[in-house]
């Protein structure tokens, strides 16, 4: 098709991959200081495993939905680090022309919309689309915990198992909702809730990328082969706060988290060369990233060209 989707099958690239979602966004909040990015941002830092382990396992032209902490599943799907930051710059070189800024995005079959919720019947919607051309794609949605607060998740859950719809609903449960404990926010069983539409769950705590990709195989697998839709529910952390500073959580929680980051887990499974090598390359990726879309227009206030 023209674009380059990194085929990620062995270590150093599954490594790759979150080093790039990592200092992307360690960038990014370097970045707002400077006033030259627009609107707000919120981090995947510390939840890499989760996007990487997942889009090392679909098909190029499944379809994605993500939701406003987007950027890593971007990067990880393939996205172009140079496209994403021109848009968080506002810039027209950007991947919506500037004008969807870090929520609202868009690149070949990847989707993005910062309602929490909002976005669940619309991938329920694309894959009764899916279906009914017989494609063979399967459609992906991200949702965090908060999001089990929204009805309309349960709705689409309702049409997706009735009608066997080719979609996989991924929970990230980075156990907060902004600045809510997920203690103080979801009752009961996660699980259940998806089990109570007959939807199978895949659920894992952990931050290591090779067992995430393999749970997502599995998940990935049951959808393709036309029993339905399935669930992911992957038990993580997030490592920074909310947005840019709303973080209520104190610094001995925060060192206690660090102790599961999955760049620490997946790198002891490759030598410090490597890792060296690793970094090298992506902060010459990030950095022409950034200047090259520094360097780029604003669009016009007219039509989006
Ligand atoms: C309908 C709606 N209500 C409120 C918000 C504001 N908001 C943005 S993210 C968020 C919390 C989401 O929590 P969760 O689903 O756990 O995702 P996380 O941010 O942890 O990735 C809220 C309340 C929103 N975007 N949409
Ligand atoms: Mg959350």
């Amino acid at each position: 098709m023209g674009y380059n989707i990194p085929v990620m099958e062995d270590n150093l690239t599954l490594y790759r991959s979150m080093l790039l979602i990592r200092r992307f966004e360690e960038r990014l909040l370097v970045e707002f200081s400077t006033g030259k990015l627009v609107g707000t941002t919120h981090t995947y830092i510390g939840q890499e495993a989760d996007a990487t382990g997942i889009f090392s396992v679909t098909d190029a032209e499944d379809v994605v939905f993500s939701n406003h902490r987007c950027h890593g599943h971007f990067l990880a799907y393939g996205g172009d680090a140079y496209l994403l930051a021109a848009e968080l710059m506002g810039r027209k070189t950007g991947l919506v022309g500037g004008r969807g800024g870090s929520q609202h995005i868009h690149w070949r079959n990847f989707y993005t919309n910062g309602i929490q919720g909002g976005i669940v019947p619309v991938a329920t919607g694309m894959a009764l689309a899916e279906k009914a051309h017989n494609t063979g794609k399967v459609v992906l949605v991200f949702t965090g915990d908060g999001t089990l607060g929204e009805g309309v998740l349960y709705e689409s859950l309702n049409i997706a198992a009735l009608w066997k719809l080719p979609i996989l609903v991924v929970l990230e449960n980075n156990r907060y909702a902004q600045t809510t404990p997920v203690e103080k926010g979801v009752a009961g069983s996660m699980a259940a809730r998806f089990e109570a539409f007959g939807i199978p769950v895949w659920e894992r705590d952990t931050t290591d990328v090779l067992e995430i990709r393999s749970t997502a195989r599995e998940a990935i697998s049951a959808v393709r082969s036309g029993a339905g839709p399935a669930s992911m529910i992957l038990h993580t952390y997030r490592f920074s706060a909310h947005s840019k500073g709303d973080d209520p959580r104190t610094p001995k929680e925060l060192a206690r988290i660090r102790r599961f980051d999955p760049l620490t887990v997946h790198g002891m499974r490759l030598t410090d060369p490597e890792c060296t090598k690793a970094e090298s390359e992506i902060k010459a990726i990030i950095d022409e990233a950034f200047s090259r879309a520094d360097a780029d227009p604003f669009p016009s206030l007219g039509v989006i060209h």
